[in-house]
């Protein structure tokens, strides 16, 4: 699959790097085809090129904006080789094949930071480079592209080989798209902003717009919901049943509910989880859903209130008449009933969505962030833990009761936001701590809120008395875990690798506590 290097097409507006390549070229005999700018380059430096107005038999015209567009030019970077058909095509009209395309754009974006004018803007809107990169891109059986000065490398390292491999062809191209996108994004965002308008709602990103919102996360702020085509079920596609349309909010609140309960897969038995400002306030297991929904709601009933409500099954009657008992914003689950249906259709301001299935959490994804100035783009934490990769630190291993909450509360502590600290008993939480600076507060407060609730519900212990509790990230000092101790928690789950991990588990063992290490962190901010 080596493609030979016989003609390379040069055009860049950024020049770092050229000469010392194309004579890298021109040395390995590859001819050289090159537009004005660029040509005057090469040659100042000594080497031979040819004018692509020569191949195409037009002059550059209309101030450079045609100087590309010719069949000589894309005819020879899109023909099939091995199509008898192109390759006649060539030789009626006299194409040559183009092996190698060295295109980056007029700098679009630099031209904007710099302050310029709209002509000025408008004038640096490269149209015949995006062209001849995504037609290079798409015939990668047989092209390779190059759109940064930082992947000349990759072709000299292939040039001793005879040409480069589709590997690495492809490579080059999905990095050829990733670039056009990134620039039309670009000059999309640029015109909203000289149109006066705000982009949220007909933002250039890599998606399907889907809703225009009234408002965002505020109601001074715009908003607008895009999906991405992936059809994955969610939030995205899901189907709605009832209730006003969804907000913001709700789209945020119900994706971190539906994330987490598809954690719990349905063959392994019902499990709800309820949400309130991104974080779980009740996430449990039952016999039935209904039952399930009924421990995650005990967790803590203040917070359900106008929560958001996602279950691992497709909801029955009984489930549906224990959720309307109280406000909820929305339910999302893969399926209900007929039954369901008709309680649900009973509250009118309750969203009900129904989804093909529940996402899969081991999917590979990507997530974004904006920070000023840039984006943050890492793997989606897809990581999991079972039972043989923990190990025990203190003097007593956890029972099987014990070992059953600490990997549930596990899951759980992977999507509330740091510092974590959950507390689990008999399939369900008893105490959430999220968000804290902290981690014995988040400790104290998960602790306090099981009091309080053990309080309100008449009974005589907080409902951490005998709970496990689990950390996303490793206790720094022992007092977070003698906290969780004093709660009544006998187990604990946290990854470990402090310095001080000799004093937390020493508390430990002095508190009776079982504690065992994952070795995998889960922050999540
Ligand atoms: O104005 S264009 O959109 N029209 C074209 O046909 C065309 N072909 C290449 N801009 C075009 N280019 C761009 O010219 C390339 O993407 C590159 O950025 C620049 C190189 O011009 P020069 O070789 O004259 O410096």
């Amino acid at each position: 699959d080596t493609a030979p290097l016989k003609t390379a097409l040069l055009s860049v507006s950024d020049k770092t790097g050229l000469t010392e390549f194309a004579a890298a070229l021109a040395g390995a005999g590859v001819r050289l085809l090159s537009t004005g700018g660029t040509a005057k380059a090469l040659r100042d430096a000594g080497l031979e090129v040819t004018d692509v107005a020569e191949v195409t038999g037009f002059p550059e015209m209309m101030d450079g904006r045609v100087k590309t567009l010719h069949p000589a030019v894309h005819g020879g970077l899109l023909a099939l080789r091995d199509n008898p058909e192109h390759v006649a095509a060539m030789k009626a009209h006299g194409i040559g094949a183009i092996d190698l395309l060295v295109v980056n754009l007029y700098p679009f974006e630099a031209t904007v930071a710099a302050g310029a004018d709209y002509d000025t803007c408008i004038e640096n809107i490269d149209i015949g480079g995006p062209a001849m990169i995504r037609a290079a891109a798409k015939n990668h059986a047989h092209v390779a592209v190059v759109t940064d000065p930082e992947d000349y490398a990759t072709i000299l390292a292939a040039l001793p080989g005879g040409g480069t491999d589709l590997a690495t062809r492809k490579r080059l191209a999905q990095i050829a798209y990733a670039r056009t996108a990134a620039y039309d994004t670009a000059v999309s965002t640029w015109m909203a902003g000289a149109l006066g308008e705000t982009a949220p709602r007909r933002a250039a990103v890599a998606g399907r717009l889907a809703q225009t919102m009234r408002y965002g996360e505020n109601p001074h702020q715009q908003a607008a919901f895009y999906t991405d085509g992936s059809g994955r079920p969610g939030v995205a596609t899901a189907v709605q049943h009832q209730g006003k349309a969804l907000s913001y909010n709700n789209i945020n609140d119900t994706d971190a509910a539906f994330e987490l309960v598809a954690e719990f897969a349905p063959q392994d038995g019902p499990a709800c989880v309820i949400v309130k400002h991104a974080n779980p306030c009740g996430v449990a297991r039952g016999a039935t859903l209904a039952e399930a929904y009924g421990r995650a709601f005990d967790c803590d009933r203040t917070s359900a209130f106008g929560g958001i409500i996602a279950l691992n099954g497709v909801v029955d009657g009984p489930t549906a008449e224990a959720i309307t008992g109280i406000f909820s914003e929305v339910v999302i689950a893969p399926g209900a009933d007929d039954d369901a249906m008709r309680v649900f259709a009973g509250k009118k301001n309750l969203r009900l969505l129904t989804t093909a299935g529940l996402p899969d959490p081991a999917a590979p994804g990507t997530t974004w962030r904006q920070v000023s100035g840039g984006y943050l783009v890492q793997d989606k934490d897809t990581g999991r833990i079972a039972a043989e990769d923990l190990k025990v630190v203190t003097k007593r291993a956890p029972t099987d009761a014990e070992l059953a909450d600490l990997l549930f509360a596990w899951r759980v502590a992977k999507h509330v936001k740091s510092n974590a600290i959950v507390y689990v008993k008999d399939g369900a939480t008893v105490g959430v701590g999220a968000g804290q600076m902290s981690r014995v507060d988040s400790t104290r407060i998960a602790a306090r809120k099981a009091r309080d609730m053990a309080e309100a519900m008449g009974l005589p212990a907080p409902l951490t008395e005998g709970s496990v509790v689990a950390s996303d990230a490793f206790f720094p000092f022992a007092d977070g875990l003698v906290t969780a101790a004093e709660a009544g928690a006998t187990a604990v789950i946290q990854p470990g690798g402090s310095m001080r991990d000799d004093e937390v588990i020493a508390a430990a063992d002095a508190a009776g506590l079982a504690m065992v290490f994952t070795g995998m962190r889960h922050f999540r901010h």
